[in-house]
């Protein structure tokens, strides 16, 4: 039994905001930054999200844990890439830059210092204990960057940054960006019992599973089998028999 990979097409870009971003501070929290949002116009992606990360350029904050940061994207989907992080006592960081990725190693610390690098989006509760300010969405409850896998990236994209507690205030100086991945995934393969389980990215719509029980025969034939997503890729469970079985994605 094998599997076999498809060549990957399609195309990284990155979309860029570098204009100033005031971490502003009142008394009467939640405090709106300004701009509120911060804005990115994405266009002329012509497939569809597989992977999604997101920078930030230059925080500086007296008080850090008092930053919330919320993406939504041009459908609405919503993730929140850091909240109440970097340690709960007073630990001021400044010009640090951060990448948010899913994939990263680690979240961004709970109890230490914030520092310059690529972790996993962080919040410290699974929900806030205040509603966000209009025009963000009041309960933002994504939780990872993969909530946007699939969709059409075009159109703007809106970052939600406000300031959760008084006293202390902040900047990111260089803005933001968005790096897109619209890399169609290869096709994965894994053994579960007499079944393998075949998946692949719901970025790359349109496609069909198809096998063969001979690379050398060209007679390749549909597997009967719907995919049904699961955790954002198409997946497509198959008995195996005993002979050898290649698979391929066809379109
Ligand atoms: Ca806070
Ligand atoms: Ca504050």
């Amino acid at each position: 039994m094998s599997g076999m990979d498809i060549a990957a097409v399609g195309q990284v870009t990155t979309f860029s905001n570098t204009n100033l971003i005031t971490i502003n501070d009142s008394v009467n929290t939640p405090t709106i930054a300004t701009p509120y949002p911060s804005s990115i116009q994405v266009t002329g992606m012509t497939n569809r999200i597989s992977k999604l990360t997101v920078q930030l350029f230059g925080i500086t904050h007296s008080f850090p844990d008092d930053i919330d940061i919320v993406l939504v994207g041009p459908q609405g989907q919503n993730t929140v890439l850091m909240a109440n992080v970097g340690s709960e006592t007073k630990t001021p960081v400044t010009n640090i830059d951060l990448t948010l990725d899913d994939e990263a190693a680690s979240n961004l610390p709970l109890d230490s210092a914030l520092v310059s690098g690529t972790f996993k989006p962080t919040r410290r509760l699974s929900s806030f204990t205040f509603t966000y300010p209009a025009p963000a969405p009041a309960s933002p409850n994504g939780a990872s960057l993969s909530n946007f896998t699939g969709i059409d990236p075009n159109g703007t994209w809106n970052l939600y940054v406000i300031d959760d507690a008084s006293p202390d205030s902040g900047i990111i100086s260089g803005g933001w960006s968005l790096t897109i991945d619209t890399t169609l995934a290869t096709l994965a393969i894994s053994r579960s019992g007499t079944n393998v389980v075949l998946s692949w990215t719901n970025a790359a719509v349109g496609y069909t599973l198809q096998s063969t029980s001979a690379l050398n025969s060209n007679a390749w034939s549909n597997v009967g089998v719907a995919p049904v997503i699961v955790n954002n890729l198409f997946t497509v469970t198959n008995v195996t028999t005993n002979l050898a079985t290649f698979y391929r994605l066809a379109k």
